[in-house]
């Protein structure tokens, strides 16, 4: 109930001081229900508000209508109870202020003796990780690195590689092609690269010799998956292009990348192959890192190189001049340059590397496994 000023039947001092008093409770009942800035207002405006506030009335009930002989007294009471409502007014504002900033700090403290949210921190995949490896190794020798499209023309893909137009590999059987594209001709349609090769073409119609590159990247193949073939993986190649390289730089070359990533004891051994885009051809033999070689780890045989004592890595050869005179006009004429070329799979030094099982177990995605490589 909001107090009402009572109109005083006598004015001696010991009646203001108990209408005065029965007012300062009332003001102090009513200051501390005051809970938000709605009932401040109207606590406020009930007070001290010009046309009907309890100020105002005082003024009109206690003083105007105080004898002659009492109005001393009364005009000293309404003055000190003046005083008293605007400091109770003014108290009130500041504890609800005070109150918004307590309840605004208690709502932001920060609990210092938490736990911590510890964010899991992901490892670099191994694929990756050995992509990067075979990579750093290449430009410690002035190799910079090409990328290019994952979706090829058969043109980039296989002509200008010297695939012979019934080539198995250009089937279905064999390479993945994009559905739908019996009108164009044979050389526009569209296939996922089988190779990274297509990018060292699109290169060297880029970039006119000197040349050193690798390509490192996804490839797809028409292969079922099984422990050590995935229809995804991932290849690296390399190509050196310029006046006067030989089977010799080819080898050293060679040689030196094997030992920088498989350790300084491994011995490297070239036998006669053959690709389409290169001639001479080899394959490359890499004595086994696991077994040093020897075949057998302590009386059981050795399984990566099957007792042979040596692990067949990548694929070489000299670039084929055929390959060449689809790019002759950007500086490559087979008269002038000669080159090496090499490739190899990623996927499989990575699986050699760690001692993987299974291809499979890469493309997953189970943190389980990829987990052990951090
Ligand atoms: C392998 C063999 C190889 C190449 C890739 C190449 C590229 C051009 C010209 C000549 Cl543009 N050669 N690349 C050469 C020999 C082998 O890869 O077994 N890869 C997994």
């Amino acid at each position: 109930m909001a107090y009402t000023v009572p109109k005083l039947k006598e004015f001696s001092p010991a009646a203001l001081e108990k209408a005065a008093e029965k007012l300062l409770s009332a003001l102090e009942a009513e200051a501390s229900a005051v809970q938000d800035e709605a009932a401040y207002k109207t606590f406020r405006d009930h007070w001290m508000g010009r046309k009907n506030g309890v100020l105002t009335q005082l003024n009109d009930l206690w003083l105007k209508a105080a004898p002659k002989d009492a109005k001393r007294d009364a005009g000293q009471r309404v003055n000190q109870l003046k005083g008293r409502v605007e400091q109770a007014i003014d108290a009130t504002l500041q504890r609800l202020q005070g109150g918004a900033s307590d309840a605004r700090l208690a709502a932001e403290r920060v609990d210092i003796t938490l736990p911590g949210n510890q964010r899991k921190i992901g490892a670099e995949h191994p694929v990756i990780k050995t992509m990067h490896e075979i990579i750093s190794v290449f430009r410690n020798l002035g190799y910079s690195v090409e990328e290019g499209p994952v979706i090829e023309s058969d043109y980039y893909n296989f002509e200008a590689l010297n695939f012979p137009p019934n080539h198995p590999a250009r089937d279905t059987q064999d390479t993945l092609f994009i559905a739908n594209q019996d009108a164009k001709p044979a050389r526009e349609r569209l296939l996922l690269r089988t190779h990274t090769s297509p990018v060292q073409i699109r290169t060297m119609e880029k970039l006119a010799p000197p040349l050193r590159i690798v390509i490192p990247g996804k490839v797809h193949r028409n292969d079922p998956p099984d422990a050590s073939h995935s229809p995804m993986f991932h290849q690296i190649e390399g190509l050196a292009v310029d006046t006067d390289i030989t089977f010799g730089d080819l080898k050293g070359t060679i040689d030196h990348a094997m030992k920088a990533l498989f350790g300084s004891s491994v011995k490297t051994h070239f036998r006669p192959s053959f690709f389409p885009f290169t001639e001479p051809s080899a394959e490359v033999m890499v004595s086994c890192f696991i077994c040093g070689g020897s075949g057998k780890r302590g009386s059981e045989p050795c399984r990566p190189c099957k007792q042979s004592g040596w692990i067949e890595i990548l694929g070489c050869g000299m670039v084929d001049p055929n390959v060449f005179e689809f790019v002759k006009h950007n500086g490559y004429d087979p008269k002038k340059v000669s080159g090496f070329a090499f490739g190899m799979g990623i996927d499989r030094v990575a699986i050699l590397k760690y001692g993987v099982d299974d291809i499979q177990l890469f493309f997953q995605g189970d943190v389980r496994f990829l987990q052990q490589f951090r």
